[in-house]
């Protein structure tokens, strides 16, 4: 599939995708979800990329759905983008790679929600954040009503969708919607640093972990240490866990 919205580029077991619509400021419209879903789909297919980093062209990584394509939507047509929209962010949160938001600007409504289907957020200082939903009459639509009060509490969900606030990346580093502030000129080398970290491991423990932790999320702690226990048990069948603890051993780094 040719792509017009996104931008992709691989290299060195990192896929980059760049939402380039900067003319309005990426909003999130049915192209982008269509893209998008053949992209991620294409990409969970390959076995030669570790990590994933979302990030947006310009002055914002995403200003949230496209509202010119939605307004003028009959309520069946507004369910339809919305689940499809759900349906998308599900696929990049269940991605077997982890995936890394880099935030470069604003990051609303929509935008703040692909923000949260991703597994950590590292923002510019100059990011900003919100769900404004509510100053158009609307709730948010891509689950961000359930994935911001995991991440952030639900003090802060209801106060940041009850207000339509937009907050500053540093308040956001407060409440746990972002994990590291970094300077906008470094905030491309910083995630690919953070990115070829993660990459360097070519163990089964990394899906293993997502897949725990973000399931186990819904599960009772018990259930979830179950599961646990099983992946741990099943990683002793790998080649690359005997590895990891022999490199140990022999007081080397391990060859993945
Ligand atoms: N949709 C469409 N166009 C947009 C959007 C958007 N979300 N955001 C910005 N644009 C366009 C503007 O209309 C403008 O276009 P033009 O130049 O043709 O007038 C261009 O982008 C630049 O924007 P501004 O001139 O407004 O730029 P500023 O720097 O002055 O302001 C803001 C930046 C504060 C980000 C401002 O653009 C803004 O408030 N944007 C809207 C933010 C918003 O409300 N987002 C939430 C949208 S609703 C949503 O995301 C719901 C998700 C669930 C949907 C479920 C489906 C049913």
């Amino acid at each position: 599939m040719e792509y017009k919205i996104l931008k992709v580029s691989i290299a060195d077991r990192i896929a980059t995708v760049t939402i380039s619509r900067p003319a309005v400021l990426n909003a999130l419209n049915t192209a982008f979800f269509t893209e998008m879903k053949h992209f991620l789909q294409d990409l969970e297919a390959r076995d030669d990329v570790r990590v994933l980093v979302v990030t947006g062209e310009g002055k914002a990584f995403a200003a949230g759905a496209d509202i010119a394509e939605m307004s003028g939507m009959t309520p069946p047509e507004a369910f339809n983008f919305s689940r499809v929209g759900q349906e998308v962010f599900a696929l990049l949160e269940q991605m077997r790679i982890p995936v890394i938001a880099a935030v470069n600007g604003y990051a609303l409504g929509g935008g703040c929600e692909l923000a949260m289907a991703c597994d950590f957020r590292f923002a510019s200082k100059l990011a900003k954040f919100g769900q404004p939903e509510m100053n158009l009459g609307l709730t948010p639509g891509y689950a961000g009503t359930q994935r911001l009060s995991r991440i952030s509490g639900l003090g802060n969900a209801l106060y940041l969708i009850l207000t339509a606030d937009t907050i500053t990346a540093e308040d956001a580093l407060r409440i746990g919607l972002v994990q590291k502030l970094c300077e906008p000129e470094t905030l491309v080398e910083e995630v690919m640093k953070l990115a070829s970290k993660i990459a360097s491991n070519g163990s089964g423990a990394i899906p293993a972990i997502k897949k725990l932790i973000r399931e186990g999320i819904s599960l009772s702690f018990d259930e979830g240490s179950i599961l646990e226990a099983k992946a741990f048990a099943q990683l002793f069948g790998e080649a690359a866990t005997k590895e990891g603890m022999k490199a140990f051993m022999e007081k080397r780094k391990p060859q993945w």
